[in-house]
């Protein structure tokens, strides 16, 4: 069936997506190419994703440009980044370049937040329902939702009654907040924790960061980069650079000096170079070892270098134990690495106190500020709440999603433990497709990457089965099964287990603690995805 055909018998529209960042807009832009009618409700007021959401003061992305961005050669082809590791303002102006380009706004309600999906077995339609009263009937629905859009609010007595300024760093005003000279505290030390740190550090009266587990952070290397260094790449490498990160485990593409090589068989001189040049140009690389994730006396190694480089930064020895302890309390990169600039020396400034929450737990939050168990009253102007996502299956099961059956989809992962199937699509629920989200290659590696390659695999199925006359497809109970049991198997030869992240949901109270993504590696994982596909999307049922 021709598209134009499928069009006239398909009234209605093909696919809703659900959010506009990355995943969103690259989505949009492929099923329009392919012929679909593709429409978005994004909850914020522009795209962005989790570059809008996320505009807490020194929000930057973690991955160098070149894989961080879409390979789209409209887009890419007259951008210029002016940063290696651009910074929240630049990502948000990538967005509206990416608009000019692609116009992807025409077709995006802004401000709609999705509540509710229900898939009508008569129609083989979804009825997606919205917060202010909206619903759309598509034949599809994708949700580009991530893998950290709920964020995860601490239950301290007394949140509320706080008379500061007091916000999640996902939910920071985006008008921004006044915090020069301010008395300002941190809770949580993960990726924002540490970049709200090392970004006011230098501005506040005082800073206070209340730390429950120290982060392993690594520097960051950032650079300035210039537009001919830039054009010289796009002539020769950019479309390279593009295939080569879906041939890695982690979606980048410079790895490859560390990628299958041993760190626990170098020789201790051999080791130390090597970690010394790492650390020179890009020390979070160190994860990339062929052995650091999965063999504990490599990962040892790898935490030991790691712990004495951050001590030799901090003048105060009593902050050694603190924030680089002598025996790591969970393996090295387990929880994701956040990476710094400045971080450790913040602590150096006389205006800049940690409170180690495992021995002063907090008792509450007070309209002046935090109380501890050693009965301080930490007073503050500003409290950001730095305490990380429902990451992965939140993001999905904050919507209330009823495919075949009456169960809401977040009930079915909470009593039966993640049923994804590929990362992709849940049995029960037909027609729908999830992207950067439980099940898959998401996570320690780079968002684009796989993005990118999920909706093109969306996409061509759903060519597939438009020009079969397929209206339905569904993963089926077994195959859903076997890849949540390789998914296990797979975390299970890692040391993911031992650390309490959100890789696992153990950082979410009252979650059921089980591997939420493939950690096999993006390779890994396209070469299966396309294995189904190729094969006819084996493990499916298209009707
Ligand atoms: O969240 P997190 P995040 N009382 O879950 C602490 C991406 N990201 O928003 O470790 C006190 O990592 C918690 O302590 P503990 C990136 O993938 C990327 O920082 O559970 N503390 C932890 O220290 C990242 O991994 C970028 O003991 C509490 C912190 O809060 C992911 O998003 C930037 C607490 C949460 O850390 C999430 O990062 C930002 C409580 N009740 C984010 N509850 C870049 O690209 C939690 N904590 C750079």
């Amino acid at each position: 069936m021709s598209s134009q055909e499928y069009a006239t018998k398909n009234k209605d529209l093909d696919v809703l997506i659900v959010g506009a960042g990355f995943s969103g807009a690259y989505q949009l832009q492929q099923l329009r190419k392919a012929g679909f009618s593709a429409k978005i409700f994004e909850a914020g007021s522009r795209l962005g994703g989790t570059w809008y959401w996320n505009c807490y003061p020194g929000a930057r992305v973690d991955s160098e440009y070149l894989v961080y961005q879409l390979s789209i050669e409209e887009v890419w082809k007259d951008w210029t980044w002016s940063e290696r590791f651009p910074g929240r303002d630049e990502l948000m102006a990538y967005f509206e370049h990416v608009d000019r380009k692609l116009d992807l706004s025409r077709d995006v309600c802004f401000d709609t937040r999705v509540t509710g999906a229900t898939f009508d077995i008569s129609t083989e339609r979804w009825i997606v329902s919205t917060q202010d009263g909206r619903t759309a009937h598509p034949r599809f629905l994708i949700l580009c939702t991530g893998f950290a859009s709920k964020p995860l609010f601490p239950d301290y007595p007394g949140l509320s009654s706080f008379q500061g300024v007091i916000h999640h760093t996902a939910r920071w005003p985006q008008q921004g907040v006044e915090l020069a000279g301010k008395r300002i505290g941190v809770i949580g030390t993960g990726a924002s924790g540490v970049q709200v740190v090392q970004e006011t550090a230098p501005i506040a009266a005082h800073l206070t960061v209340f730390q429950r587990t120290p982060n392993f952070a690594v520097p960051l290397e950032q650079r300035k980069i210039t537009d001919i260094e830039q054009m010289k790449l796009k002539e020769e490498l950019y479309p390279i650079i593009f295939r080569r990160r879906l041939q890695t485990p982690g979606g980048f593409h410079d790895f490859d000096q560390v990628a299958r090589r041993s760190l626990l068989q170098m020789t201790p001189e051999e080791r130390r170079l090597t970690l010394e040049d790492l650390w020179g140009h890009r020390a979070i690389a160190v994860i990339g070892f062929a052995d650091v994730l999965s063999d504990e006396r490599a990962n040892k190694l790898a935490y030991d270098f790691w712990r004495d480089t951050v001590r030799k930064r901090l003048v105060d020895p009593k902050l050694h134990e603190k924030l680089a302890p002598e025996m790591a309390p969970h393996p090295f990169g387990m929880k994701r690495l956040a990476l710094e600039q400045q971080y450790y020396e913040a602590f150096n400034q006389l205006n800049v106190t940690l409170v180690d929450l495992n021995e002063t737990p907090i008792l509450e939050i007070t309209p002046r500020g935090v109380k501890t168990k050693d009965e301080v009253e930490h007073t503050l102007d500003v409290l950001f709440l730095a305490t990380g996502f429902d990451a992965l299956t939140g993001s999905i099961s904050q919507i209330d999603i009823r495919g075949t059956g009456d169960t809401a989809i977040g009930d079915k992962w909470h009593s039966q433990g993640l049923g994804t199937y590929l990362g992709l699509t849940s049995a029960g629920y037909p027609n729908m497709f999830f992207v950067y989200g439980p099940g898959a290659a998401t996570g320690p590696g780079n968002g684009p990457s796989c993005i990118e390659f999920q909706c093109d695999w969306i996409v061509d199925c759903l060519t597939y089965m438009r020009a079969r006359g397929y209206t339905r497809i569904e993963a089926t109970p077994d195959a859903e099964a076997s890849w949540g049991a390789r998914i296990e198997a797979v975390a299970a030869a890692g040391l993911w287990h031992r650390a309490k992240s959100w890789y696992i949901g153990a950082n979410v109270p009252g979650k059921r603690v089980a591997p939420l993504l493939f950690t096999g590696g993006l390779a890994q994982y396209i070469k299966v995805c396309r294995e189904s596909a190729e094969g006819g999307y084996v493990g499916f049922v298209l009707s």
